[in-house]
């Protein structure tokens, strides 16, 4: 989730600035206070059962991937909104839930890490976008001294503040990439096995072509984060602390001021500090964003269900369209991160969708691949 679009006019106004006026993200940041929730079904309303396929392939996973088996499941999010962690958003634009199946695939068991990306640089030369330089052509009304490169930093205020506007968080720094994740003066010496971060779209799409993989979709996405469970919350379950342990790296505290860092990280964490789901991945839910292929829609399940049959490998809508931003280009991202908190976002529950405008990075967003065998 993106809280300055970099296409925009008004990221424009954003380069070199600490602050700009209000942009509504694309982020979970931009799903404002909810009201009053009205009643509504369990949990577990319209959810059946997962029927994983049994055929594995004859070859070993590739290092660090594991078998995820595809099959039928039931894709999408009841509204949250009573539940322990539940969040303030009914999460309308993750219904209705519908019957999906995928054919199975390999999955990175971590998000891509600092290590891994530095192969894929170090062996292509690849620039990623916030490390361009703005051409003057495409923002022919910015001043030619805002044109730098750079992206954007959460940047925490020392007070509580109304969670209407998440410019208030968020600041667009210079020389700030993936090399230099918290502004120019920081580093990802030894954060390796870090999750890599300020990828936009493409240069999480580059590196998966290099790797010989790709970004999966957010079937397969969903599907693999369940591993296996019909209608949990969470990739693990239905409780948000299982057996009293952190089972994700999300925000304990009041956002965005206070951070007790209560599960241990009050940023990112190493890949795979905390427990796998049943297929083996970690971090499905917290730590970073995750790139998927899809454009985003609100209405792509409405639209998926509408003639009441199973979704066949769906691929996503055509075009993307967010009403709350409609003239940005949006691609899906799933997960939540560490900045996600049962105020604002709780986007770590399973089945819940997020979306960032596809040139755009921040320090919370990363990706992970899959491969067809
Ligand atoms: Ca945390």
């Amino acid at each position: 989730m993106t809280p300055f679009p970099r296409n925009s006019l008004l990221w424009q106004a954003a380069i070199g600035v600490a602050a700009a006026v209000g942009i509504w993200g694309l982020c979970r940041l931009a799903f404002g206070p909810a009201n009053p929730p009205p009643a509504r079904p369990p949990e577990s309303a319209g959810f059946t059962g997962t029927v994983a396929a049994a055929k594995r392939p004859a070859a070993k996973p590739p290092a660090g991937m594991v078998w995820i088996p595809g099959g039928e499941f039931s894709m999408g999010c009841a509204d949250p909104r009573s539940k322990p962690y539940g969040g303030p958003d009914p999460m309308g634009d993750a219904r209705p839930i519908h019957r999906v199946q995928i054919d199975g695939f390999w999955m990175d068991s971590t998000e891509v890490t600092n290590a891994q990306f530095a192969a894929f640089i170090d062996a292509t030369g690849y620039v990623t976008v916030a490390e361009r330089v703005p051409r003057q052509e495409d923002f022919p009304d910015a001043p030619p001294e805002n044109l730098v490169a750079g992206s954007v930093v959460f940047t925490p205020p020392s007070q509580r503040v109304p969670l209407d506007n998440h410019l208030r968080w968020w600041a667009y720094m210079k020389d700030t990439n993936w090399r230099h994740p918290l502004g120019p003066e920081s580093s990802i010496d030894d954060h390796g096995d870090s999750p890599v971060v300020h990828v936009a779209y493409e240069d999480a799409e580059a590196y998966a072509k290099w790797a010989g993989k790709r970004l999966p979709t957010e079937a397969e996405w969903e599907f693999a984060a369940r591993g296996g469970m019909a209608g949990a919350i969470y990739p693990w379950g239905d409780e948000f602390r299982s057996a009293g342990r952190w089972m994700a790296n999300t925000w304990q505290g009041t956002f965005p001021a206070e951070n007790t860092a209560a599960d241990g990280y009050p940023g990112i964490a190493p890949v795979a500090k905390y427990p796998a789901n049943a297929y083996g991945l970690h971090d499905m839910s917290g730590n970073v964003w995750e790139w998927c292929s899809d454009w985003y829609r609100p209405d792509t399940y409405a639209e998926l269900s509408a003639n009441g049959t199973t979704a066949v490998n769906p691929q996503g809508s055509d075009s993307s369209y967010d009403p709350q931003e409609p003239g940005q280009a949006k691609r899906v991202q799933r997960g939540g991160s560490y900045l996600c908190s049962d105020q604002y976002c709780a986007r770590y529950i399973v089945g819940t969708r997020g979306k960032g405008e596809i040139s755009s990075a921040t320090n919370h967003i990363g990706f992970r691949c899959v491969k067809t065998p």
